[in-house]
This record gives C-alpha cells, structure tokens and sequence, in this order.
C-alpha cells in the first residue's frame, strides 16, 4: 500500500492515497492493459511482462510522494509501448460528492473547475483531429468510458475546507501524461466514495531490444489546502525541468487583438509614435508585431505586401524609438505554396501518403490550411535554428512562439523512437538554439510539460476578445471553451495563476482598454484589466493607441503598476480563493507584505452575491481600487452585477508574527548535537542509525540519547559561554520589537539552555523548548509540546504550536526561520514565508516548499524590513 498519510499506522480514517496497480498497453495493437501487471507501487524493478520492465524510484514525504518512472525492453526483439498506466485511490477522505481541476493539454485547452459527477468526460462532437488539437489524444481510449479526463495533472475536493488529492506528472518533455479520475461506488452505511486517479504515461513509440527510457517522475499529495498542492507541485515540476522563471516584469503592446490579420506597416509606425509621445502615461518596454506581415506561414524572414519595408526595417524603428521589438510566428507549420514546404516536402509530419494538416484558417493560404512539421528531421531542425538566429539578429529579441502543439500531434514522424512530447521539445530547443540565451521566448498554444525549461513565458488560457463571449457566427461544436472570449480567458487566468514564476512567467494575454472599436463593455475590460492585474502576470496591452482616452491610458498604467507590484514578490503571491466552490464568481488573492488585494470577478450572466473582504473584516484599512471596479462598486453591495469585478486592497491589515529555531540557526553552533558529538558519540551513532530507519522517532532519540547524560551545570555553563549567537541575533530581535512584531524561538532543545544563553549574551525573547532539570549532575528531560499528529517526531512541534497561533491570530502573516530538517520541517510547512538555510533549505527545494534562502539573520531582518517595515508597527 503506498500511504502517503504520515509514518504512522495508516488509520482507515485518514485521508490517504492507496495503489491500484502498474499497467501497459503495449504491442502493435497497444492491447489494453485490461488487469493490472503489477499490485505495489514500491521502489525498485517491476516485471511488468516477459519484455517489459519497469523501475520505480521513490521519494516519500509523509503527504506527498514522488515516482520516478523508468521502462527497458528486456527481450529481443523491439518493444512497441503505448503508454504505461500507474493507479492511485484515494479514500479515507469521508467525502461523497468531489469537485475537480480539469487541466488543458495546450494553452487554448479548457481548465477550470467542476463536478466530478458519473457522466465522466463529455464526448467531442466534431472528430478526432480538431479534439487532438486540443488535447493529447484524438480519440479517447474506449476502456475509459465514464471516467474523467485531465490533461498532466488532477486536483480533487469539495466545496469548504476539507481534504483534496492531486496527482500529476512533472513533465519534462519525455512523455504526455493524462490522468483519468472517477468516483467510485459506496457501501452499505458509508458514504465516502473513494477517488480513482490513473495517471496514464503516453510513450506511443518502439524501444530497441535492452533499450531503457526514462518517462517522466509522477506526484501524488493529499492536503486541505488545493493551492498548496498546486504550488509544491509546480514548484517541484519547475525544478526538475530546468524551469526559466527569472525574466523581469514583462510590458507591451501587441499588434493582435485591434487589427488583426490587417495590420500594416504605418498602423504599426502609428501605434510606435503614439506610444513615444504617451510614454510617461503608458508604461511598456516591448512592441509586438503579431500575425499579418508575412509572406506565408513557414516563410518568415519575408513580409508581405502591407510591409513594404521588410521585418528588419520594422526591428529598428521599435527599438529605435527605444522599445525592445517582439514578433510572432508559427514554428512548427508551413502552408503549401510556402518556399519551406516546396523545397522541403519531407519536413511535414506525416498522415498517411498527405502531410499531416495542423491548423485551417483562410488567411493563411490558398486554401485555408496549413501543415505540421517534423523536429526529428534534423535538416530541419537546423533550419529552426537558423531562422531564429536570424529573426533574433535582426533585433527581434521577443519571440511569441505560436501554435507549438503542431510539433505534437498525431502523426508519423521521421523518427518514429521519439515520443510526441520529446518531438516537441526538440523542436524547441532548437529554437533556443537559433535565439540565445538572453531572447525572451513566449509558448502560445503550447502543450505546457514540454516547454518547461524552453520558454521564459507561457500562455495560459484561450485568446482574449473583443467581446466578452465567443463571438463568432458558427461555432464548431465542443469548440467553444477555447474559442478566443474573454470571460473564457479570465477563467484561465483563475485556474492556472499557481504556474506564475513556477514553470516560467504567465501570459495572461492581451488587455483591450479602449472603450471604441470593441464590443466589450468598459466594466468587462475592467474585469479582464483586474484579473490581469491581481495575478502578477504580463502585461501586455492591444489598442490602437490613438484610440485611448486619459482615463484609459490611466488603466494601462494602474494595472501595470499593480501587477509589477504584484510580481515583485514572489512565487506564490497570488491564489485561488475556495477553488472548489461552486458560485460564478471567480476569486484571486495576492499578498505583497502586508498587504492583501482581492479581485472579485463575476463570470456568470446575472448577479452573485461577492465575498469581498469588506471593511472591518480583519481590523485593516479596506479599500475598493476604484479604476479596476465597476463604478457602482466603490461601496460595499454585497452584489455583483454579471461580468463585473471589483478589486479591493487590505493596506497593512497583516500583521506579522515571526518564529525562529534556535541551534544553529539563533545560536551559530547547535548545543544539543555538539555536546553530544563530544561526549556520546558512539550512542549518537547507534541512535542516528536507528532514527534514520524509523525505528525510534525524533524525541524518543533525544530521550535515549540524554535521559541520565552526566554533565553538571557548571561544565554545561562553560560550555554555552563558547557559542555565540547568529551575527544578526539581536538585530532580529530589536527589529521585531520596534516593529511590534510577535517573536518567539520554537526549539527542540531545552529550556534551560535558552535561559542560560539569554543572560550569557544580555538578550531576551520568549520561547518554547523542552525541558531540561538536573538530577545532581544528570539530566533529567521531557517534552515541550509533543503532537503526536505530526509526522515531525520532535518534543517540541513547531507546526502545532504555528497552527495554535493561527487558529487564534488568523489574518497574521507567519514567518519560519530554521536551519534542520528534523524539527524545522513541519514548521516551515505550516509558516506563510519560511527563510531555511542549511539542510533545512535541501529539503524544502526536495518538497517543492517556497522559501527564502539566508545566510545569517540580518539578510532575514533586511528582507522584512524591505517588505514590511516602511508599513507596520511604528
Ligand atoms: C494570430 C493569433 C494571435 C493569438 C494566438 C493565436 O483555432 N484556435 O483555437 C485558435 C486559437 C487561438 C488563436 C487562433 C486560433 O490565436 O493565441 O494571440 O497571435 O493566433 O493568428
């Protein structure tokens, strides 16, 4: 059983994650795995046939837990693998009705939140090329009737607080991973129904005899908070991806959303002279060029009639005019009467004897289509990495990578042995190639795992409009979700904002500020301009300059100034508030120090009752932004009218409260284990060797290990003389004190000691610490605060004595300072903002747990200091 609840005995109660089975769907049939092959999901070698092997690689973390998944083919002749199918249940939950996050395959892909009901994933009416444009499979596979599809990774739960589940893969472009989710039946007199999640590993490709391939690692967390284990998971993801999240702010304008195919050279030159002269008003750094100059699709270093001048031409008057050039394209397609498929007709990806058709749009060709290309062509790839070096030296240093998934489809390659994922990511890796290191690479309708590592921003959801629904004569059935709409695109912004400076910068897509020329009204741009704004992600804005009123302009610049704000922070500074309620309105929330802002977004066509934090709430100053809320909203109606939104900040309403460790991390050397490196070494050994098995827990060691220890308190005296305090000890307490911050050190060594050194180095802080009494020389010890609940172990839990704190200070934000990762773990865990250094820093990066890194307690007092001291206290 993999239980992925704590160490201790599994309770039946407990919300945990079981193993269903290991399963393949392998030959030239891809016959159905139909039962599982292998039961245990434990580490090590798992024979799932005469040929086929698979290895698992575990990392367990109390909650969570990671695999990483291997296959060889032991026989000798090829192996054709389809995909491998690993099984998980959830239960113990006490849940009977689950809501969950289905999650796109591309960028255009539907994501958002809704039942877990027996009906399973609606079909797709309109066949199995458009749905594979979508999603990683054309046609789903027929055992999977009834159960529910989510493209990489699932979140499950209910409505109010309560436990979830998620499982997912980090995928690193070795694999697409799907997980289909059902619920299961109850029994007689219960109610819970268990949730089946099968993550299902495409490799859809032939291993050579004795080949071995890694897949992908997949992840599988239970929790009561789902954004929380949607921020370890990305955090985690990024990290075993290479993720590139570092890029500054990013600002612009793009051609794309007023002018469409239609642009021209002198709207463009226009639009630049525009945004010289209201430079001081609008503050953006790029200009994009979006579809609409070139030649054809595929042809990209030539422009058509409309730019007479030529794309290096355009390249020079942007960044003449001192804004950084930016330019769209379409790697992976080509239409027919392009020069690349006309000297190239082997680049296309194949559909029987034709190329593999990736896209029909009547502006693009002669006939309305264009076609996929091959990255396993290696002349082709060269020329990927040509033509970006080229567009990239001509000065076009932002490239908005558009219709990636074509690199994916569907169809036969070159090089049949790669995965569609690894195509995919070899196609952009040469692009990476072509454009360098320091080129801002943009993934639009792009499958995410993939491009993880690759692209330094990412396209999030469905293209934005002017209109707030799709607004199209003829929708193609099941089309609609990720038809360009802008309620459609804030629902993405919702859904995905957990992915922001996690796997790369999120494009959130274009604001339209302008109040003519478009169909939306201005307090559904307002809503669009909130959402934007509250989720810290680009800004990049598509108006016709000349269009924009003072008061419009105005609008640019608040949402930029929010959202540079907003990203300044960090990973993690904005949030799904109750993902799984089921209301209309759409909920974020971002925290910059002390400071909460709230956007409120009504998608629904009539009105819902808002939940905006109102004043007097919390105790801080409340107040309605009033550019990014509908006018009838600067007061409180608890109402909001349909498509409307109204943002609110909460200005230095968080107060903060802020624990620290004390050995090694208030006190340079740790008491505890030097005393015990000096005088015991061989039980500590023993000891050590026990505790890391599990046989003997955290207090049981320090029990075994100093219960009768001989060391008076004289030679004990001497002894705490010698260790110094952190540099920046009583910088962080004068800092606290003048601040009126709460500090407390939480330590799981003893009271005595913390007594001894406060009046050794003359300073003062409260504490809680075990306790430590002498028996003439001898020690005599017993737990601060045990909390058998935590899978810590420790005799003084940081996470109870955290989450007492927040139970009676909830609007506190709560900082953990540490340095181990015996004690400091479950604290760190349960803190808002965690500073780790040390082994402690390891193990949170291994969890996938936001933190800062310090290296003594004066970078911990200049970083709150930055953040919070010109606002709280006195
Ligand atoms: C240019 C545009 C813009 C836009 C991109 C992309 O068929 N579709 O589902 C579909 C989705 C999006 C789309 C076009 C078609 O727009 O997202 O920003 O660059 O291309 O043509």
């Amino acid at each position: 059983m993999l239980a992925v609840v704590a160490r201790t005995t599994p309770d039946r109660h407990a919300p945990r994650i079981e193993a269903r089975g290991i399963g393949a769907h392998c030959g030239p049939e891809d016959a159905s795995h139909g039962a599982w092959l292998a039961s245990d999901l434990g580490p090590g070698s798992h024979r799932l046939s005469e040929q086929l092997e698979l290895t698992i690689q575990r990392t367990d973390h109390g909650h969570a837990a990671t695999l990483q998944i291997e296959i060889a083919n032991r026989g000798e002749r090829p192996l054709h693998v389809g995909s491998i199918v690993v099984g998980f249940r959830w239960c113990g939950h006490g849940v009977s009705s689950h809501r969950f996050l289905r999650h796109g395959w591309q960028s255009w892909s539907y994501t958002g939140y809704g039942d877990l009901d027996d009906v399973g994933q609606r079909e797709f009416p309109s066949g199995a090329w458009l749905r594979g444009m979508y999603h990683c499979l054309g046609t789903p596979a027929a055992d999977r009737v009834g159960w529910h599809e989510s493209e990489t990774f699932a979140v499950v739960g209910a409505p109010g607080a309560g436990p979830c589940c998620l499982v997912g893969a980090l995928e690193t472009g070795r694999a697409f991973a799907i997980v289909h989710l059902r619920a299961g039946g109850t029994g007689p007199g219960v109610s819970e129904r268990a949730v089946d999640l099968d993550i299902e590993l495409r490799v859809e490709a032939a291993l050579a005899p004795g080949e071995r391939r890694p897949l992908e690692a997949v992840r599988v967390a239970v929790g009561d908070d789902a954004n929380a284990l949607l921020e370890r998971y990305a955090t985690l993801w990024g990290r075993f991806a290479g993720a590139r999240t570092k890029a500054p702010f990013q600002s612009g304008w793009c051609s794309w959303y007023q002018f469409f195919h239609r642009i021209n050279e002198s709207d463009l030159l226009r639009n630049l002279d525009q945004l010289v002269a209201h430079r001081d008003e609008i503050p953006i750094d790029l200009v994009q060029l979006d579809d609409g100059y070139q030649r054809t699709i595929g042809d990209w270093l030539e422009t058509n009639d409309k730019f007479p001048r030529g794309l290096a031409f355009v390249a020079e008057q942007i960044r003449a005019a001192g804004f950084s050039a930016g330019i769209w394209t379409v790697p992976f397609a080509a239409s027919a009467e392009s020069r690349l498929l006309t000297a190239h007709p082997d680049w296309a990806l194949a559909d029987g004897d034709r190329w593999l058709r990736g896209s029909f749009n009547r502006e693009w060709s002669a006939d309305g289509w264009v076609y996929a290309l091959d990255p396993t062509r290696p002349a082709f790839v060269e020329h990927l990495v040509q033509t970006y070096r080229a567009l990239v030296g001509m000065g076009f240093e932002y490239q908005k990578l558009d219709f990636l998934y074509m690199a994916a489809m569907q169809g036969l390659a070159a090089d049949p042995t790669l995965t569609r994922a690894m195509r995919l990511r070899a196609g952009l890796e040469a692009i990476r190639r072509g454009a360098g290191p320091d080129a801002f690479l943009l993934g639009c309708g792009c499958p995410m795992g993939p491009a993880v590592g690759v692209v330094d921003g990412m396209r999030i959801g469905p293209d934005v409009a002017p209109s707030w629904r799709v607004d199209q004569p003829v929708v193609i059935p099941g089309l609609e979700p990720m038809l360009p709409s802008t309620a459609s695109a804030i629902r993405s912004i919702v859904t995905r904002a957990f992915m922001h400076r996690r796997l790369w910068l999120n494009d959130p897509d274009c604001l339209m500020a302008r109040s003519r020329e478009t169909a939306l009204r201005p307090e559904e741009a307002r809503s669009l301009a909130a959402a934007i704004a509250v989720s810290g992600g680009m800004l990049v804005m598509s108006d016709d300059v000349g269009l924009l009123d003072g008061d419009e302009r105005a609008l640019v610049a608040r949402v930029a100034e929010l959202g540079r704000q907003i990203d300044s922070t960090e990973a993690g500074a904005c949030r799904i508030i109750e993902p799984f309620a089921t209301t209309s309105i759409s909920r974020l929330e971002s925290r910059v120090g002390p400071d909460v802002t709230r956007v409120d977004i009504n998608l629904g066509d009539v009105p819902a009752r808002s939940m905006t934090l109102s004043p007097g709430s919390s105790g801080g100053l409340v107040s309605a932004v009033a550019e990014l809320s509908a006018p009838d909203f600067v007061d409180a109606s608890p109402d909001l009218a349909a498509h409307v939104s109204r943002v609110s900040q909460h200005r230095g309403g968080r107060a903060l409260a802020v624990f620290c460790d004390f050995d090694g991390t208030f006190s340079q050397l740790d008491v505890g284990s030097t005393l015990a490196r000096r005088h015991l070494p061989d039980r500590r050994k023993a000891l050590w060797q026990r505790y890391e098995i599990g046989e003997i827990d955290a207090w049981q060691y320090a029990e075994l290990l100093f219960d009768g220890f001989e060391y008076g308190p004289a030679a004990l005296e001497t002894f705490l003389a010698g260790i110094d305090l952190d540099p920046g000890a009583r910088e962080l307490v004068d800092w606290c004190g003048r601040h009126v911050v709460p500090l407390r050190i939480l330590s799981d060594g003893f009271d005595h000691n913390l007594d001894r050194m406060q009046v050794i180095h003359g300073v003062r802080f409260e504490y809680t610490a075990n306790r430590l009494r002498f028996d003439g020389d001898r020690w005599r010890i017993s737990p601060g605060h045990r909390n058998p609940d935590c899978d810590c172990g420790t005799g003084t839990c940081k996470r109870s004595w955290i989450e007492a704190h927040r139970a009676a200070h909830p609007d506190r934000c709560i900082v953990h300072i540490g340095n181990g990762r015996v004690s400091d773990r479950c604290g760190a865990e349960a803190a808002d903002i965690v500073f780790a250094k040390d082994s402690l820093a390891l193990d949170l990066v291994a969890r996938g747990v936001a933190h800062h890194p310090f290296v003594t307690l004066s970078d911990v007092v200049a970083r709150l200091d930055a953040d919070w001291g010109a606002r709280s206290g006195t």
